[in-house]
């Protein structure tokens, strides 16, 4: 079993007991242990193999044995008898804004309330204004939320989807002789932020040995469909998956037809007819012939229609037909074309890891400059640092930067943009320091036209580098706040100051429509993991996928440049000796 999968069932033993209303020690030793195990750089088997267990922090003697339980069994059966008094689908209602352990245990208890199809039936009915504690408002903000859930459907995050999808397709490869070639399709394929079902393609010439691995696989919960070509499991946590196995001589249309984009499809299929042939997903035909003009290589299907081969990411409809006729793609910004990453967090804020280890993570990934920028004071809630601790900070920048041997530690600070717009420290002390992003972390509230006023107005601060996380958004969790992004991205380009793709999953923001629009208009873009621990740097490629899917190009991101321009680039904006 996954590290992910054992802390799930940790955090799903922390939510029930919470909702059971045992002790807040106990609740806390689960929630803890599920938090360092999701934070492993090492798989547990190994660790506990290695008797290493207890090394672990948050892992206690109690914990230890249910993990090795768990490695042993595939199961804990002290969960499987929790199930039994909290029902799994009570915890769903805990993704509801607004919802905690207690309200969902007073629902349960008082209105047999025991998954979200439920509320929903109490709220129409009306039972649940009634309850102690639960007044009119209360059940107002849990109807817009509900309908928001729905909205949402069940789209998940790509970090969740992704992740599902390459495990399959990894154990299908290397677990099926019948499978000759396999890859993930659809909306996962073309990394779009959040995904509704899961789409993964192969070819066989035994296609039901193959579906039969398929609905075997550990992570099935339930098979919902199987034929002779196709079959659809889901998973335990509900996400839809869908596997089609093709002849290998049709590999390449069911790879170019499985990954869409609909619409993408649609002007291919048109330009096909045009030429008086017809694309399915068995192939390009010239019906007057009879004969097969490609079907084996993706890349030929686009070639035998006159296009150059499209990236998936681009796949929407949104210029790629016409820009892959003329032969004129973008020239895509690939992981390897970073060179640091300008967004970090070390345990002087609210990071796990000291200077100098996420400066050796940096270091291990072969980059050039690493900033650290720890929250600044009145972030009080992530331990934000006031002038006098960044001022501390730079004694041990400097040391590491003697040493001569790694990446450039530039001392940057992630700077409150307050309510009102001002900023957290004054124009000198930003001056002082190499490099600085701006965020909003509070009063998500405020009416569009204070945020957008309130953002403009930090970015042009001329030593406010970065807008960190424009929108605000967490994925399926926090819509973004009200603010008029356009506006924003004009402030942008007449001050110079670079937005964020923030690439930790959750946010992916700026999107990719409006990373796009920034590129457009000549915004510099600086795509950070915003690494509060050393394997967070993992994260990069999300932010690429979504910068790919904007049309981004290294040209257009400051953390592509070198050391040396970068360098340039923040001293024209007064950072560093001479300002
Ligand atoms: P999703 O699942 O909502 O995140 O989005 P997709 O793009 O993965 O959509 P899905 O799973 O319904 O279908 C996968 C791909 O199959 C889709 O991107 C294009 C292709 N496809 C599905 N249905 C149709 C269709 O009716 N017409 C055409 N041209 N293509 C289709
Ligand atoms: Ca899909
Ligand atoms: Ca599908
Ligand atoms: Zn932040």
């Amino acid at each position: 079993m996954r590290n992910d999968e054992i802390a799930a069932i940790f955090a799903a033993i922390a939510d029930s007991l919470e909702i059971k209303g045992e002790n807040r020690f106990r609740v806390n030793a689960y929630r803890d242990a599920a938090r360092h195990i999701e934070g492993l750089t090492e798989d547990l088997a190994v660790i506990a193999a290695e008797g290493r267990l207890r090394t672990v922090p948050g892992i206690g003697e109690a914990i230890a044995a249910k993990i090795q339980e768990i490695l042993e069994t595939g199961r804990l059966a002290y969960y499987e008898r929790l199930k039994e008094e909290v029902p799994e689908t009570l915890l769903d209602l805990l993704q509801i804004p607004g919802l905690g352990p207690r309200k969902v245990k007073l629902l349960y208890d008082r209105l047999q309330v025991r998954s979200i199809a439920d509320l929903q039936r109490a709220l129409q009915e009306g039972q649940v204004a009634s309850l102690p504690g639960m007044g009119e408002k209360t059940v107002q903000n849990l109807q817009r939320e509900l309908e928001r859930w729905e909205q949402r459907g069940r789209r998940v995050p790509l970090g969740v989807a992704l992740p599902i999808v390459e495990e399959i397709v990894q154990m299908l490869r290397t677990g099926s002789d019948a499978v000759i070639r396999i890859e993930g399709a659809g909306s996962v394929r073309r990394r779009r932020d959040t995904i509704g079902d899961l789409d993964v393609l192969a070819t066989s010439e035994r296609p039901e040995e193959v579906l039969k691995a398929f609905t075997s696989l550990p992570l099935v919960q339930e098979v919902v469909a199987r034929g002779d070509t196709k079959a659809s499991i889901l998973t335990a946590r509900q996400q839809q998956v869908d596997l089609r196995v093709i002849a290998p001589d049709s590999w390449g249309a069911a790879l170019q037809y499985f990954t869409g984009s609909k619409q993408h499809n649609v002007r291919l299929r048109e330009i096909a007819v045009r030429k008086g042939w017809r694309l399915n997903e068995y192939g390009l035909f010239d019906p007057s012939t009879d004969r097969r003009l490609a079907g084996a290589e993706e890349a030929d299907v686009y070639e035998q229609l006159g296009l150059i081969w499209v990236p998936p990411e681009l796949r929407e409809d949104a210029g790629e037909i016409e820009a892959a006729v003329t032969g004129r793609l973008p020239r895509l910004i690939e992981v390897g074309d970073v060179r640091g990453d300008l967004h970090s967090h070390s345990n002087w804020s609210d990071g796990t890891a000291s200077i100098e280890t996420m400066w050796l993570a940096a270091r291990d990934r072969g980059y050039e400059y690493l900033a650290l920028t720890d929250h600044s004071q009145s972030l009080g809630v992530a331990n934000g640092l006031t002038v006098e601790r960044i001022r501390q900070q730079r004694a041990i920048v400097d040391e590491i930067n003697g040493r001569g041997n790694g990446p450039r530690l530039l001392l940057g600070v992630e700077l409150e943009i307050r309510a009102d717009g001002s900023l957290d420290f004054p124009d000198d002390v930003l001056a002082e320091l190499d490099v600085v992003v701006a965020s909003v972390h509070s009063s998500f509230g405020q009416p569009r036209e204070k945020m957008t006023a309130r953002l403009i107005s930090a970015a042009r601060n001329p030593h406010v580098d970065i807008i960190g996380h424009p929108s605000g958004r967490l994925i399926g969790r926090r819509e973004p706040y009200d603010v008029d992004l356009e506006a924003l991205i004009d402030a942008c380009a007449e001050s110079g100051t670079a937005l964020e793709i923030n690439a930790n999953p959750m946010r992916l923001d700026l999107d990719d429509l409006h990373a796009r629009r920034a590129v457009d208009k000549g915004v510099w873009l600086a795509i950070n993991t915003d690494a509060h621990a050393t394997d967070n740097f993992d994260l990069l490629p999300y932010g690429i996928f979504t910068a790919r899917r904007a049309w981004v190009e290294p040209k257009h991101v400051l953390n592509c440049l070198p050391l040396p321009a970068l360098l340039a680039h923040l001293a024209r904006r007064g950072h560093g000796p001479g300002s």
